[in-house]
């Protein structure tokens, strides 16, 4: 691969390849479900948002004025007032990180900052997760829109790919962040954890004890860093791991679409401890029934999308821009 470059690790080198770069001006939405979501091709689209006001709008000054008071969701069991974690950030440094915002559900805890990012990257369009027709709790129009926040040092906590078969898109908004992302194809030398399929047992990627992990060699990374307005695509079940070299806000959400949806039944409904198998399979019937009423009218969509049956099966399937 053109892209590829030599890394020294401790003690040994790997391959590494940057992430593909694009100008998001180039790429419809249709060539972006072909040649990146269905072919699980990671990908960073350049200047993705410049309709967004929070590109211009959202800095640590402007969270500290305005939402100082909000409790905010930071972590899996913290919350905190929003005032104190911008000192934190603000005080976080790579010897001695601060916290990483990474809960934070904006429809739900400060839905005042919606219409900064409104309307939303089409490429994190959630795709059918914005169908009316799809059963709690996957109806989520805004793909589960969240904010992260973080200072220089600061990581998401663990190393994972995401849950339902999902897709992500995660938008640069201020500041920068770099990715470390890795193939489904190397699940295996990420070391799953034992339990949670999608949880690595490193805890930082660009750290590892190989002595103890020793798998993880022959890991191939994919490494990028987003910008504001830079939007990075992480196909589904990508491993990825994010650290921040400089204060970076930035918005995620995911997306599944009829390229995911076979994996998102299959991981949705399949066996689990403490889950009934009846309950499993008519959860499976279900959304096979949805999936197939959705095929059906994204194909309408498709062939006469300016028929009035595709206009009247939009309000079923929605597409990009009807939400907004
Ligand atoms: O911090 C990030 O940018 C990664 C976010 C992420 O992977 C997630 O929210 O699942």
């Amino acid at each position: 691969m053109a892209n590829d470059t030599l890394v020294e690790r401790p003690g040994q080198f790997v391959r590494e390849r940057a992430i593909e770069r694009r100008a998001a001006s180039d790429v419809s939405y249709e060539t972006f479900l072909e040649e990146y979501a269905a072919e699980g091709r990671p990908v960073i689209f350049e200047d993705s948002v410049p309709h967004w006001r929070a590109l211009r709008t959202w800095t640590p000054e402007f969270f500290a004025t305005n939402f100082a008071d909000c409790d905010v969701h930071v972590t899996d069991g913290v919350s905190m007032r929003f005032g104190d974690f911008i000192d934190a950030v603000r005080r976080s440094t790579p010897q001695s990180p601060g916290p990483y915002l990474h809960k934070l559900i904006i429809e739900r805890e400060i839905p005042a900052l919606l219409p900064d990012v409104t309307p939303g990257n089409r490429f994190g369009f959630p795709g059918r997760l914005a169908s009316p027709i799809m059963p709690k709790p996957w109806n989520r129009p805004d793909g589960y829109l969240k904010l992260l926040f973080g200072g220089p040092g600061a990581r998401f906590p663990y190393p994972h790919y995401d849950g339902d078969n999902a897709y992500a898109v995660i938008t640069g908004i201020y500041g920068s962040k770099e990715f470390l992302l890795f193939a489904p194809e190397d699940s295996a030398h990420m070391y799953p954890k034992p339990n949670s399929a999608n949880v690595s047992l490193l805890e930082d990627v660009s750290r590892v004890d190989l002595s103890r992990y020793p798998r993880f060699a022959q890991a191939v990374p994919y490494r990028g860093a987003i910008g504001p307005g830079d939007a990075i695509f992480i196909p589904c079940r990508w491993w990825h791991a994010a650290q921040v070299p400089e204060l970076s806000i930035s918005v995620c959400t995911n997306m599944i679409t009829a390229v995911n949806w076979r994996g998102f039944v299959n991981e949705v409904c399949r066996p689990q401890a403490g889950r009934s198998p009846a309950r499993q399979f008519v959860k499976r019937m279900l959304l096979n029934g949805v999936g197939a009423v959705l095929s059906g009218a994204e194909g309408v969509q498709r062939s006469a999308p300016r028929s009035a049956g595709a206009r009247l099966l939009n309000r079923l399937a929605p597409r990009y821009g009807d939400l907004a």
